[in-house]
């Protein structure tokens, strides 16, 4: 019995169709992982600079026997085999693939580059949407409250930056 875990999806360069499937069939094929769920792709509006085009953002659902720093490497290693290359990026700026460790199982981790829950889960709506239709029922640390419950309690879009409230 693994650990129940949820990844984010977000592109919004080049062949983001291609790339959302790419990263869909990558997670499938993850050593000692079953894939759970899948939630259906939304067009979202960039959070963040608005001069960069809209994003396909979706959330699978796995249960893992990784570690979540080992599951952190698949992904950045999925994101770097669709040819992203994260030098001339800027924060919150456009990318052709990225994924996100949102939730691994109940656990809270702080540790140099690595973030769980992720710290912009709560108040983003192209996360929780997607989220929601694989797990509304998963508690988020550190209060436990669940993803439709979060999702309930947002206003708006949603923001790019890291303050809280
Ligand atoms: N890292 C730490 N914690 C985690 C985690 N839980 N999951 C570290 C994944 N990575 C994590 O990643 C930089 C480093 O974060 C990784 O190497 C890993 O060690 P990154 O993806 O380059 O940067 P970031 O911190 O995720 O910031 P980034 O990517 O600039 O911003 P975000 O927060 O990922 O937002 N608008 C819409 N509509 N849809 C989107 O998908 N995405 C962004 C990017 C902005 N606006 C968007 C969307
Ligand atoms: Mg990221």
């Amino acid at each position: 019995m693994g650990v129940r875990a949820a990844i984010a999806i977000g592109t919004n360069v080049g062949d983001r169709a291609g790339h959302v499937r790419f990263a869909f069939e990558a997670l499938a094929r993850l050593p000692s992982t079953l894939v759970k769920g899948e939630s259906a792709v939304i067009e979202t509006a960039p959070v963040g600079p608005a001069d960069q085009g809209a994003y396909l953002n979706a959330v699978v659902l796995i249960e893992t026997l990784l570690p979540a720093r080992e599951l952190l490497g698949h992904l950045l290693a999925i994101e770097r085999e669709r040819g992203r290359d994260r030098s001339p990026e800027r924060r919150w700026g456009p990318r052709t693939l990225d994924l996100d460790l949102l939730l691994y199982g109940g656990a809270v981790i702080v540790e140099p580059g690595l973030s769980v829950p992720h710290p912009r889960l709560r108040e983003r709506r192209f996360v929780l949407e997607p989220l929601v239709q694989v797990a509304p029922d998963m508690p988020v640390p550190p209060d436990g409250a669940t993803v439709s419950e979060l999702l309930g309690r947002l206003v708006g879009p949603g923001r790019g930056g890291d303050a809280g409230g």
